[in-house]
């Protein structure tokens, strides 16, 4: 079992031996749907991800801390001990102040350890059963870690606020896209292209500060320490 949180931060003179021509991120992610929109994320950038090699064969990263930038660093930092290259880990999930932040961190197992993102939806609606109106705000949070060697590059974040619908609709995304709407109640972020997911998304939002960080890092006047971590 694994639950830490200690490494020595990346120096401005590590960060900075970054080739941003050939950034190689390697994902560390059981997550398909995770994996799909950062591919797309990343997509005509300078930067490629592809899964982690042998992701499922490492050993486990148990995730137990009580933030996502915990959780989020931790993972980066052990799985990046298993590449050369750069290991990106994105620890997110759903908050509702009307439930004291839940799921939250615990976002992927609400519904237990062996349920479904349809258990968990499920479970989420019943809980909201009887809350209307601004009870009913929703936020998805994303942390990105991205770390290389067992020393941590970036961490960096964002949300995006939305309100929960009353039933699951639309088929794209994952998770618990089907009952998260846009503020207006139009629709939910199951029933948008993925294109426009990453547009409006806490993860597409996290994305591209990433980027403009390792961005900074290819330009002569760009800082290691500004912007790098959130
Ligand atoms: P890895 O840890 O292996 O990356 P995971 O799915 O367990 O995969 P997390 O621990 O970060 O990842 O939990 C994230 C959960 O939060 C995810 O399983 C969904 O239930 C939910 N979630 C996060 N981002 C989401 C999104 O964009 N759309 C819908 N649900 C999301």
């Amino acid at each position: 079992m694994n639950c830490y949180l200690s490494t020595s931060a990346a120096t401005h003179d590590e960060v900075a031996t970054l080739d941003f021509e050939t950034v190689n991120i390697f994902l560390a992610s059981s997550n398909s749907g995770k994996l799909r929109e950062y591919s797309e994320l990343a997509n005509g950038s300078a930067l490629t991800i592809a899964l982690l090699p042998n992701f499922t064969e490492l050993p486990p990263f148990e995730e137990c801390a009580a933030t996502f930038a915990e959780n989020a660093a931790g993972k980066a930092l052990h799985y990046s001990r298993f590449a050369h290259e750069i290991v990106l880990a994105d620890d997110s999930g759903l908050v509702v102040p009307a439930l004291s932040g839940a799921p939250g961190v615990h976002s992927a197992r609400y519904a237990g350890p062996n349920g479904t993102a349809r258990d968990c939806v499920q479970k989420l609606l019943g809980q909201m059963e009887g809350k209307q109106g601004t009870e009913r705000r929703a936020r998805f949070v994303c942390v990105i870690a991205v770390a290389r060697q067992g020393s941590i590059l970036a961490v960096v974040s964002d949300f995006v606020e939305g309100i929960l619908a009353n039933e699951a609709r639309g088929a794209e995304g994952f998770g618990y896209d089907p009952i998260f709407c846009f503020p207006d109640g139009s629709r939910t972020f199951a029933e948008i292209s993925p294109v426009e997911k990453n547009r409006y998304s806490h993860r597409g939002k996290a994305f591209r500060k990433l980027a403009e960080f390792l961005n900074s890092l290819a330009s002569p006047l760009g800082s290691a320490t500004s912007n790098s971590t959130v």
